[in-house]
This record gives C-alpha cells, structure tokens and sequence, in this order.
C-alpha cells in the first residue's frame, strides 16, 4: 500500500512536471497579440479630397476647403463601433500634405482653415470620441507629400515627416497601430515647384530609423507597411487574405540584392505569406465601404452592403488577418445613411451569429493528450473563453484527432479554429468531419490555421457528432479554441441597402 502511494505520487508528478511544448517558429510580441485581439477596425480618409471629389490631392489644395458644417468624430467612431469594429486609424495627413491637427512642420494645416476659427484639431476630436466609446485609436501620415517643398531631400524626412509622427505619438494618447503608406513618389505641388520628384523607395525614407522612434514613443503599437515590421500589407485593397495566409513572412524588394521598403517590396507575396518566413508579420487587408477611400457623392449607391462585408470578414479576420475597413465621412463631417445603415447591420449580424457556441458542453475524446494532463493540455480548454489556454499532444503527436458529442443534433455553418499563437502557427492543414448515417463525413479542410481561423460552409449542417482531424503540424499542436456557429439571419438591413445596391459587389 505504502509502495502504491509512492508510486502514484511519483506517477503524477511526473504527469505535472510535463512542460509545455517548446514554441515553433518566429513568435509574436505583446503588440501583435493585441492586434491579433483587436481583429478589426476602420482606416478613416476625410480632408481636402473630400471637398475637391479626389482621391489623392496634388498639394496646391486651400485650407479654405475645411469647412464642415457639423463635423462628429462622435457619430464617425460609434458608427464603427455598431460595426463590430474594435478602433479606427484616422488618415492624419494624406499624400496632398495637409495635416489635420495645428503641427509645428508646416503652414498647410487645420489652423490655417476656417473650422472652429482655426482652433481646430481633429485628431483631438478622435481621440476623445474613442476614449469615450471604448474604442482604440491608431494614426496614417502618408510618407509622400505633394505640398512639401523638400519632399525628395533628406530634409524632409528628418524635419517633417518624422518630426510630424513624434508630433502625433506624443499628443494624442496611446495609439494601437502606426499605418506606413507605401504609395509615394511622382508628380506634385511640392511648394509650387509643380514637378516630378522620385525617391529611392529602398532607403529615402530610412524606415529602420523611423520605426524605432515608434518603438521609443508608443511602445504598444504595432507598426503597419509593406515590410511590416509588425503587421504587412496583405498585397491588395479587396480586403481578402489567401485562403491559405501564414502569419510568418520575408519581405522581398522587387530586385534581387536591395533592401525592400514600403512601396518597394513583391507586394503580391504578403496575400499568402510565407511558411518558412523569418518574421511574425500577419496581414492586414485594408478595404474600402465605398468604392472609394474619399466621399464622393456619386459613389453613394455603391456602399458595400452588409452581405458583402460579411464575405470580407471571412475573408480577412477568418484567415487570421485583419479587416482594416475605409470609412469615408462626407462633407458635412459626417458619414452619411447608407454608410451607417450597411455597418450597423453588418455589426448585428456578426454579434448575433458569433453569440453561442454550439460546441459548448460536448464531451471531448482526444486521441492524444499531453502528459495526460487534462487540466492544463487537455481539450476542454477550447471550450473556455480563454485565447490561450490550449489543447496540446506530447511531443511526438503531430496529427491527432478529437471527437465532440453534441449530444443532440445541432445545426451550423461556420467553424471556428484558433491556436495558442504564443507558441508560434503550427497547424498547417485541418479537415472536420461529420455524422452522418450513420459514419464520417469530411465536410471541410482548412491550411495555415493560426490566431484564427473561420471555415464557412456552403450548407447548414445539422449532426451530433464532430470530428476534428490535425492533418499536418511539424510539430506537436497547441489548439486553443473549437467553435461551431450558426450564421444569423439579415432581417433588420435598412431599406437603403436594396439589392439594386447589393448586385453590384
Ligand atoms: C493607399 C493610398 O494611396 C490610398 O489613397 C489610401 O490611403 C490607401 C489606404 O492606401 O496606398
């Protein structure tokens, strides 16, 4: 008896001395989880353009042109927030230069217009709508400027352009997301020289540099580029990663032997990433509402409707990416109908679709289970609200199994994966099984599961049993979440967004 107790004590000391498994590949910081958390919010472009109905101003715009007559940063951020949308990136300055907060750097700014008498400062305005609503708030200063007469020499980067980030990193609170543009270079007022400028878009603007000034001001934030550091561009403004997107991923230049930089990279290599990348730099798909990233009257039929934003959540967040969506105030300073109707639908349907888990109280029988340490690896931690609690195998378990009894039949049309990304993306390939007649069927198979992963379905499926089947892992798995819903229905979607509108996406 004495020896049994000995032996069980030592038995499960050795079960709990099982630690976790080693991490696998480039890792994420603190900064990138919180963005992988944040999930989605809106890039917001309003400005000169909005008044001249452009899409990028050539840098001779007036001041005068700031005149709203009912600005709301208010009506702005909680339409976003009705969204579903977790913060806003408000478009500071654009490529025409003009700067929507009193800066130091240049005349071309919002004290020089006539709102608020020149007393204005809209970032200020964000930045007290977001503390009010909840809601995180991120900073866009277009590197190009067409207004700048030293756009081009060294002078404008180390004067203006950085001068103007520390400017926005050390007045406006904590910021979530610095977002790098990489469109830049050409034609422009540049102080009235009216004339071509390139640049080097390999090293004019010293992002190395740059970036570290972020890391100093705003050490939460995640920078946002072509080349990352933290965040890359997904390679188009459809909003769509591919339907196989690593989190991990090697900026390339277009020419072998160069340094790539934002503007300067093989852009259509962040769509899919990469699985040997050298860095964690997960994608951001940046989409507009509008046809457009400015307002402009003509486009006020073609907001994107509820239906088709639903597609691009799938399509983004649902590949582990970000939904970066463009929202596009008018020229009262507001967005208008069409706008806050397709958002506010858009936000209930995703609410009520992502409400219940039909997962939750199934009974788990895992195929593996690491250390046989239930508690910590076994696989009931997918069902708690905990990101990072994991299902995990031993060491040598890379394709394992899991089976959910439901234990009635349930019906849904989307699944949910996340992995504890804390210890890297390791799961490549996934399929899901159902019940029925009586055996398994695959209903589904999903790559480069990660942060989060959405599988949506063609077809209800109505079963009691699940089965869920790690087809690829180079390494021992870390899953921390299974879910199983049911997308809701579109009831409640405002007149304004007819089918007239919705044929057209
Ligand atoms: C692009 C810019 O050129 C567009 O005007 C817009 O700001 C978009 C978000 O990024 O590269």
């Amino acid at each position: 008896m004495k020896y049994l107790t000995l032996l069980l004590l030592l038995f499960s000391s050795l079960t709990f001395a099982q630690p976790a498994p080693k991490p696998y590949g480039p890792l994420p910081t603190q900064g990138q989880l919180n963005w992988q958390e944040t999930g989605m919010y809106c890039i917001i472009h309003w400005g000169v353009d909005t008044y001249t109905d452009k899409e990028w101003g050539y840098g001779d715009e007036s001041p005068d042109l700031i005149n709203p007559s009912n600005f709301s940063a208010m009506q702005i951020v909680g339409a976003a927030k009705a969204g579903g949308f977790k913060g806003i990136v408000v478009v500071a300055k654009h490529h025409d230069g003009f700067c929507l907060w009193p800066t130091k750097t240049t005349e071309h700014n919002i004290s020089k217009s006539p709102y608020k008498n020149g007393k204005g400062d809209i970032l200020r305005e964000y930045r007290e709508a977001c503390d009010k609503l909840g809601m995180k708030m991120g900073v866009y200063c277009s590197p190009w400027d067409r207004n700048s007469a030293l756009y081009g020499k060294p002078e404008y980067v180390t004067q203006i352009y950085r001068e103007q980030l520390k400017e926005l990193y050390s007045n406006y609170g904590p910021l979530f997301i610095s977002w790098h543009d990489g469109a830049n270079g050409g034609d422009g007022y540049y102080g009235g020289a009216r004339e071509e400028r390139k640049i080097d878009r390999s090293v004019y603007y010293g992002w190395d540099e740059t970036w570290g000034i972020t890391r100093k001001m705003q050490p939460n934030a995640v920078i946002f580029g072509d080349v990352g550091p933290d965040v890359r561009w997904v390679g188009n403004e459809r909003g769509q990663a591919g339907e196989t997107s690593w989190a991990t991923y090697t900026p390339h230049a277009p020419d072998a032997g160069k340094k790539p930089g934002n503007g300067y990279v093989k852009d259509y290599e962040g769509t899919e990433g990469h699985r040997d990348g050298k860095y964690w730099m997960p994608a951001e798909c940046d989409v507009s509402l509008r046809p457009g990233w400015f307002y402009h009257q003509r486009q006020d039929d073609s907001v994107k409707t509820p239906q088709v934003l639903l597609k691009l959540y799938y399509q983004s967040v649902g590949r582990g990416a970000a939904l970066d969506l463009g929202l596009s105030p008018d020229r009262t300073g507001q967005l208008s109908a069409n706008d806050v109707a397709s958002l506010k639908a858009f936000g209930d349907i995703l609410k009520r679709t992502f409400a219940v888990n039909l997962a939750k109280g199934a009974t788990l029988t895992a195929s593996n289970t690491r250390g046989h340490n239930q508690a910590k690896f076994g696989p009931a931690n997918l069902l708690d609200a905990d990101r990072y609690t994991y299902w995990s195998t031993d060491d040598k378990v890379h394709t394992p199994q899991l089976i959910l009894d439901l234990h009635q039949s349930k019906t849904f049309n989307v699944i949910r994966l996340r992995e504890n990304i804390k210890l890297g993306q390791r799961i490549e390939e996934v399929a899901v099984d159902t019940w029925q007649n009586g055996r398994w069927k695959e209903v589904a198979k999903a790559t480069s599961i990660g942060g989060n992963r959405l599988i949506k379905l063609d077809n209800d499926i109505t079963t009691s049993k699940v089965r869920l089947r790690i087809i690829k892992s180079p390494a021992c798995i870390a899953l921390s979440d299974f879910g199983l819903y049911k997308e809701a229905k579109f009831n409640d979607v405002s007149p304004l967004m007819d089918n007239k509108t919705a044929h057209k996406f």
